[in-house]
């Protein structure tokens, strides 16, 4: 089949992706009724082989939290960057997708988001992993309570830089152009994509990277004030908001470090749980809310 190819060279740099338009307001597109729980939930490990431990914890996290619940969301990021699914061949690749094979074998649904680092995750990784795709955002129903999964990137919206950017990476024929480069060029191009989003962080105030709250509110009111969980920030904590006179929460799951860190839900409570308490400092507190710890 002939594939447009677009040169790397003529990738448009980040700095290129400007936009003052709203962003168009976060949908739920994808619903997972009644997993069987507990169900646990994590984000942002950013695997790589860079970070041995990182994925070693990952492993004893497949092998043993996870066997024992009943499902496991991981909602993006779950690679440190992901250039296809033609890269399934690496050998760090393949192990990370031999162990989530090992665990939907065993009988845990595993179910996978992608974030802005493993954007391009799909069916080829889903059919080697076992993981079930999920698009973002999605929700899930126990019942009358409601959770909405995202990555969270997408309600980040106070930053238009970055929403143009991620625009732009999810747009097909960029995409289609991307992967029709070979898998060096393309790592290389994510190394210098990373380097030049690290500088554009440096340059940019925090609150303009973290979800806009008015973005959260609309979402809130507009799917009757459910749960909201997302990572992406790297900001762990449990907000609270009042809103029309209606209780709702927002998860932040932590990224992870050298150790698994994951929120468990066993159909009515949350806890936060950690292979290797006691829980960082960072988790404990923020303006508007503590985390659950148990
Ligand atoms: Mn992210």
């Amino acid at each position: 089949m002939f594939q447009k190819k677009i040169s790397l060279s003529n990738v448009p740099k980040l700095s290129e992706f400007t936009s003052n338009d709203a962003p168009a307001p976060v949908r739920v597109t994808d619903v997972v009724t009644a997993p069987k729980v507990p169900v646990l939930f994590v984000a942002d490990l950013h695997l790589t082989d860079k970070r041995p431990q990182t994925a070693a914890a990952f492993s004893e996290f497949l092998s043993g939290p996870v066997r024992q619940a009943g499902s496991v969301f991981i909602l993006g990021d779950l690679f440190e960057y992901w250039v296809g699914d033609d890269d399934t061949g690496s050998a760090f690749n393949r192990s990370i997708c031999e162990a989530l094979r090992a665990t939907v074998n065993a009988g845990t649904a595993v179910y996978f988001m992608t974030g802005n680092r493993d954007l391009l995750a799909g069916q080829g990784f889903a059919h080697v992993s076992g993981v079930r795709l999920l698009a973002d955002m999605v929700s899930v129903r126990f019942g009358t309570r409601t959770l909405l999964l995202s990555h969270g990137d997408a309600l980040c919206t106070d930053d238009h830089e970055y929403q143009a950017f991620r625009l732009q990476v999810r747009n097909h024929e960029w995409q289609a152009g991307f992967l029709a480069q070979p898998l060096d060029a393309r790592r290389k191009f994510i190394e210098k994509a990373r380097e030049q989003s690290e500088a554009a962080k440096s340059g940019k105030r925090a609150e303009i990277m973290d979800v806009s709250a008015d973005a959260v509110t609309n979402l809130l009111r507009s799917y009757t004030y459910p749960t909201l969980i997302h990572g992406h920030t790297h900001r762990p904590a449990r907000h609270t908001y009042l809103i029309d006179g209606h209780h709702c929460e927002r998860y932040v799951l932590p990224d992870w470090r050298d150790h698994a860190v994951w929120l468990a839900f066993d159909g009515s409570e949350f806890s936060v749980c950690s292979a290797q308490p006691p829980l960082p400092a960072s988790l404990t507190q923020t303006e508007e809310g503590s985390f659950v710890s148990t």
